[in-house]
């Protein structure tokens, strides 16, 4: 019999993609339960061409379930992920919470699909976006070079931050269309006031360097989890990793920039070829022809894409690139949906 599949947190950001997604990909499942938040119970949603009604999120929610992908709040996945594990579930969540528990698995499957199949707690760990938005293009480059170190600033989109973060750059940017704002200190912020949604600064007109909370000694939540999660993913516990995370006014798509270093000399057209090669992977990298990744061409698409690839001028040993990937499919839903896939085929074995 297929397994029968729960999707947490249907009508999020994430769920919503991941329905689209579970639609197009190969049907692999029996039934396809919704579950959401019981303020969304009862509103139909469609997935594989038919309509489904959401139900509250309960312990007999889970009943007969196999696998649950989770797209909730951390506080959400706390409590809930265990009630799922306890029915029998196999759950991938979404979540920060269980990422960097040793017997979760954190896994990409074109990185780490081995790690899949050993969970002592019964579920697996779907990395943050930010991380999901590079880390297939450095896990090929880190299988021929062996990475050294990595440091990366990141350029986030809005959709990250969920339903509300999108919903406030829409609403700044109409409150700025057709106005000669953005030449006087202030003028934006004063023009959006205070609908600032989850950023701490204007988003339209504006680059924030922020985003996630507050951590220790002034580094944000999101450039650690970069840090440990690319560690985790790569069984590279010491690398060492520096990230700037910073939030731009791009709906879907993350951007990066990247500084790896690496064990040996690098040359760029090796790097094209591993990354023309890697599965997950688009290269795009010709400037001449004005030729590289923007979130505007990649946004709806499933790959990494890469451009800008160049050998240190420094350092023969060091790359820099630009990466992007959108943060709702590769870096959430697809992904989900791809290690789904993954002990599905176990559970038939
Ligand atoms: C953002 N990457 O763009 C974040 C959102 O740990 O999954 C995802 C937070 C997470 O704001």
């Amino acid at each position: 019999a297929k397994p029968q599949l729960a999707v947490v947190g249907a009508t999020g950001a994430v769920g919503s993609v991941l329905l689209g997604i579970l639609s197009e990909r190969a049907d692999i499942w029996g039934e396809i339960r919704l579950i959401a938040s019981p303020r969304s119970a009862g509103r139909k949603l469609t997935v594989r061409g038919a309509e489904v009604e959401v139900v509250a999120l309960s312990e007999e929610a889970f009943d007969g379930i196999d696998v649950a992908m989770f797209d909730v709040p951390d506080q959400v996945s706390a409590q809930w992920v265990p009630v799922a594990v306890s029915k029998g579930a196999v759950v991938i969540d979404n979540a920060g919470t269980f990422r960097l528990d040793p017997d979760v698995p954190l896994v990409v499957p074109e990185v780490n699909a081995h790690a899949a199949r050993v969970r002592p707690r019964g579920i697996i760990a779907n990395p943050n976006c930010t991380t999901l938005s590079m880390i297939v293009a450095l896990g090929a480059l880190h299988a021929e070079y062996g990475l050294s170190e990595l440091i990366v600033s990141s350029y986030q989109a809005v959709s990250g931050a969920g339903r509300a973060g999108v919903d406030t750059l829409r609403a700044q940017v109409s409150a700025v269309s057709g106005t000669e704002l953005g030449n006087t200190p202030g003028d934006v912020r004063r023009a959006v006031g205070d609908t600032l949604g989850p950023f701490p600064a204007p988003i339209a007109l504006n680059v924030v360097p922020w985003a996630g909370s507050l951590q220790e000694d002034g580094w944000s939540s999101e450039e650690l989890k970069i840090r440990d999660e690319s560690r985790k993913i790569l069984g590279l516990p010491e690398l060492p990793v520096t990230a700037t995370c910073v939030r731009v006014p791009v709906i879907t798509t993350h951007s990066l920039t990247v500084h790896a270093r690496f064990e040996n000399e690098v040359t760029v057209a090796g790097a094209h070829e591993i990354l023309a090669a890697a599965p997950g992977v688009v290269l795009t990298d010709d400037p001449a022809a004005g030729e590289y990744p923007t979130p505007a061409d990649v946004v709806g698409t499933d790959p990494t894409w890469v451009g800008r690839v160049r050998r240190s001028l420094d350092d023969p040993r060091a790359l820099e690139l630009f990466v992007c990937g959108d943060n709702l499919r590769k870096g959430a839903a697809l992904n989900t949906a791809q290690v789904g896939e993954l002990v599905a085929g176990e559970l038939r074995g």
